[in-house]
């Protein structure tokens, strides 16, 4: 068990039947797992409910995956946020490594699906290459050496929140909290991780629409009038490299019914256990 209370939000838009594949794989002894529900009409709390007793349920009060997770940071109680997603995108073992990166130092521990060791199964080339053209655009105009941006497993000091000052309502909100990390100087690692296809159902990502919003919220953070505040190339960004959750050994499931083959396990692990890891030293990207 990690000596800081861990809590972690989920946001969830009709994602009923891949519960089943993230929740119980969430490590048992975290302090909270908050799912913000964002209307569903599949029975997204019910299932929620069902499958972790102890969650909690909070209602967003607007619309958006941004505001879904402000209400869900709001809420939190613990001395570490995590955020990961609810469509078995992101694999809840590998909580830990982004725990560890934030015990080790940094404030703000970022998913990276292209640092060694990271990847993705979900990404189609034209949503790769226009996170890559933002990736490039945030180092030129922030500084700092991120190589992901819009992803949506990050974990941080919950005392950083008010920091960030969060104000963005839809997928453009993994780009506002990793800008304003840099903007606030924050000390900031990357944490190599594994981006899976969503198990059922479709995405809600609008790919022209929603890069719109990326890309306006990058150019409004460094030169809307909130650039005042700008810290470009503040404290180093640290990377932290680790295996793909162990997926090289990893036994393959199945799952119950679905006949999807599903390489998770199919018991959670603890926080103190965590995903075997190479034996990679932290490595400096940046450096301020
Ligand atoms: N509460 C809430 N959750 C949302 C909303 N929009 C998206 N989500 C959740 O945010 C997570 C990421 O959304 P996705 O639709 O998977 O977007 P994506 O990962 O970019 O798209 P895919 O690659 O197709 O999975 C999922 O857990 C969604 O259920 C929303 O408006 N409200
Ligand atoms: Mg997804």
């Amino acid at each position: 068990m990690s000596a800081a209370k861990v809590s972690v939000v989920v946001p969830a838009l009709n994602e009923a039947q891949n519960l089943r594949h993230v929740l119980p794989l969430i490590p048992s002894d975290v302090h909270e797992v908050i799912l913000v529900d964002g209307r569903s009409t599949d029975g997204t709390a019910e299932v929620a409910r069902s499958l972790l007793p102890h969650v909690r349920l909070v209602a967003q009060p607007g619309r958006g995956k941004g505001d879904a997770l402000r209400a869900g940071f709001a809420a939190a109680t613990g001395d570490i946020v995590v955020m990961l997603d609810a469509d078995g995108s992101t694999d809840p073992r590998e909580i830990p490594h982004f725990i560890e990166a934030l015990m080790n130092g940094a404030d703000f521990a970022k998913g990276s699906r292209f640092l060694r060791g990271g990847g993705t199964s979900d990404m189609q080339s034209y949503r790769r290459l226009g996170n890559a053209s933002f990736v490039i655009m945030v180092r030129l105009l922030f500084g700092g050496r991120y190589t992901d941006l819009c992803y949506g497993y990050n974990a941080f000091w919950r005392r950083v929140i008010p920091l960030l000052a969060l104000d963005g309502d839809g997928f453009e909100i993994e780009t506002m909290m990793n800008v304003r990390a840099l903007k606030a100087g924050l000390q900031v690692a990357e944490v190599a991780s594994f981006e899976h296809e969503r198990i059922h159902g479709t995405s809600n990502l609008r790919t022209i629409p929603d890069g719109m919003r990326v890309l306006r919220t990058i150019f409004r953070e460094r030169f809307g009038s909130a650039r005042s505040v700008a810290r470009p190339n503040g404290r180093p960004v640290v990377a932290v490299p680790v295996e793909s959750a162990g997926r090289a050994t990893a036994v393959p499931v199945m799952a119950p019914d679905d006949g999807i083959s599903w390489p998770f396990p199919a018991e959670p692990i603890s926080l103190a256990v965590g995903i075997p890891k190479a034996d990679a030293p932290q490595q400096v990207l940046a450096e301020p």
